[in-house]
């Protein structure tokens, strides 16, 4: 099923205080607004209706929607950040899903989930575990989705401290598509029951550009990344790319900045 909405929320004046872990120094915060503009922009060029939340300087990892909820074609769940300044970005994400889902069921203590350390696959679902998302976590995720029908499974990523979240370093692309990170190439050709038919094993020096973003027709890549790019050209979706530098200097990229269903 295409996507046809999205739920996004601009970075607040106090984006720089987030959690960081990159060398390049803080982000202009009136360069990410019109970055993130644009991106809401390709968002909408790709027919997705979006919802765009209030900055909320109270957290000011906040515009990293992501990893507030698992989103999917039969229900939502609300994550549990596994950052302690994240918890808190969870309710005013409840109060926005609670316009979409009539049941939102939430990953529970001692659970701890990032969304973005879900990777949805044609109804199958890979979850990371991270420094973000602990077993018991993915535990309670398996069961939910398990309920809509879905299946599961887990890729351990804690070994791979430059990948903060599974989603870091693999998107899935459609049929049988997908880029990856060469650090987890080998685990995801283990994965059984999911279509591996095309992989675009990302450029150590564009490790960046794995995070890229499947919505509808088109992938959104991150700007800067000519490799990546032509390599993505075989898939014959139409790329749109777009300028993240500030929001890869708080360590986020495509995915992270909305939940798309
Ligand atoms: C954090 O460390 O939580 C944020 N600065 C970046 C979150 C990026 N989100 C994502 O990859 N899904």
């Amino acid at each position: 099923m295409p996507f046809s909405r999205a739920i996004v929320r601009p970075p607040a004046e106090n984006f720089a205080a987030g959690l960081s872990s990159a060398v390049e120094g803080p982000p202009d915060v009136g360069r990410a607004l019109r970055q993130h503009a644009a991106y809401v922009e390709a968002l909408r060029d790709c027919g997705l209706d979006v919802t765009c939340l209030q900055p909320d300087e109270e957290y000011p990892d906040s515009t990293f929607v992501e990893d507030t909820a698992i989103v999917t074609e039969r229900g939502a769940v609300l994550a549990r950040p596994g950052a302690p300044s994240r918890a808190g970005e969870v309710r005013s994400m409840a109060r926005c899903l609670r316009n979409f889902f009539a049941q939102l069921p939430a990953i529970e203590p001692p659970g701890t989930v990032d969304g973005g350390d879900i990777c949805e696959a044609d109804g199958k679902f890979l979850i990371g575990l991270s420094a973000r998302t602990n077993a018991e976590g993915a535990r309670q995720l398996a069961e939910h989705l398990a309920h809509w029908g879905y299946a599961s499974s887990t890729i351990d990523i804690r070994s791979h401290p430059s990948l903060l979240h599974l989603k870091s370093g693999i998107a899935y692309l459609g049929d049988g598509a997908w880029a990856v990170d060469r650090s987890i190439e080998a685990a995801l050709r283990a994965e059984r029951g999911i279509d591996v038919r095309q992989l675009i094993v990302v450029p150590v020096a564009e490790a960046y550009a794995a995070n890229c973003v499947r919505v509808n027709e088109a992938v959104l890549i991150a700007a800067g990344y000519p490799q990546m790019s032509a390599a993505l050209a075989p898939t014959g979706r139409r790329v749109i790319a777009l300028e993240m530098s500030e929001f890869r200097k708080m360590d986020g990229g495509l995915s992270c900045l909305s939940l798309r269903f």
